[in-house]
């Protein structure tokens, strides 16, 4: 007879899988060390990877059609919810995160001291091992981009190595469906007051297949979703410091027809015509940040009035 008295610590492994049948054996027995259970998520893998992953004792969800990355983490958020974990940690298929380091990501979680938790190359005690030069520079670049739409500090905003909590499951909400997500998840655990958390982990680059994307797709889908998010956060920064910049440019080369206007008329119309341009768009540029910002601080105010939201 079961014993319903007892409860169970549940820790869920969450792994996207898309063609990795060289490494999805070997990373399911070891995550198996640390876990109760391992779910991977295929996307219409044209490999033995959801064989191989079957019969190394994880449980595979097919998807029809490919969903991406994103769509991998919904689908391994609901199953984690259906089967009422405490605690689901995410890794690559590809064998560049650490399993041994799983126990590490899940302590904070279990000891509710953290509801997200990220295993970060960029504090101290983490690194990675044979990471290109150019991927270093491209996460440097979004994390920093990430860090200026909001006040999180994370230091490794790119690490697909990641815990969450009963209470991240439930709150976390995302719709990106590639790796602009990592930042998506982050800013919504924020909004949302989770507490996040970075312990150091060592990520492998010398792996037979790290990336299933170019540094340059992943650094400009990310990128673009960064700025994005930064021109709602903050539009009279994006659009008034261009905007600055451009009115003064225009008054520059105003400056400069209207000099020259005593040598010939003629010289005068073509430079004095740009500037005007330049300078009336840099202008409406500074217009539409201003309009956009005090749009959003009025329908901030009035959530946190109506609904005290914030
Ligand atoms: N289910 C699914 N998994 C994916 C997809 N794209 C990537 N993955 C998996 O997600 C993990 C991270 O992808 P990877 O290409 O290694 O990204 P990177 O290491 O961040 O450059 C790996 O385990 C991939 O197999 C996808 O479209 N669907
Ligand atoms: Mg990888």
């Amino acid at each position: 007879m079961e014993n319903a008295a007892q409860p169970r610590i549940r820790v869920v492994a969450g792994l996207p899988m898309y063609n990795e049948e060289e490494t999805i054996g070997t990373v399911i027995t070891k995550v198996l060390e640390h876990v109760d259970e391992v779910i991977c998520v295929d996307d219409g893998s044209s490999d033995s990877s959801a064989r191989i992953a079957e019969s190394c004792g994880a449980k595979v969800h097919r998807h029809r059609i490919n969903r991406g990355y994103g769509g991998a983490l919904k689908t391994l958020f609901s199953v984690a919810k259906e089967m009422d974990a405490d605690a689901l940690i995410i890794l690559d298929s590809d064998g560049q995160h650490d399993t041994e380091d799983i126990p590490q990501l899940i302590s904070p979680i279990l000891s509710g001291d953290a509801d997200f938790v990220i295993g970060s190359r960029f504090i101290n005690g983490g690194s990675s091992q044979e990471m290109p030069a150019y991927r270093r520079l491209g996460i440097k670049v979004i994390t920093a981009a990430s860090n200026l739409s909001s006040d999180l500090d994370i230091k490794d905003t790119q690490s697909g190595f990641r815990a969450f909590s009963k209470l991240a499951l439930d709150r976390l909400r995302f719709d990106a469906e590639g790796m602009e997500l990592s930042l998506e998840m982050l800013e919504d655990a924020h909004e949302k007051n989770l507490k996040i958390k970075e312990v150091p982990t060592i990520i492998r680059y010398d792996v037979p297949k790290g990336s299933n994307f170019t540094a340059i797709s992943h650094g400009f889908t990310v990128l673009t979703w960064a700025l994005l998010s930064l021109s709602q956060k903050k539009p009279l920064l994006v659009l008034g410091l261009p905007g600055m910049g451009l009115f003064a440019a225009g008054a520059a080369m105003g400056l400069n027809a209207v000099n020259q206007f005593t040598d010939s008329v003629d010289y005068l119309v073509g430079p004095g015509l740009t500037a005007i341009w330049v300078g009336v768009l840099g202008l409406s540029l500074i217009a539409t940040g201003l309009v956009l910002q005090s749009a959003r601080n009025f329908i901030r105010h009035l959530l946190i009035r109506e609904f005290g939201l914030d």
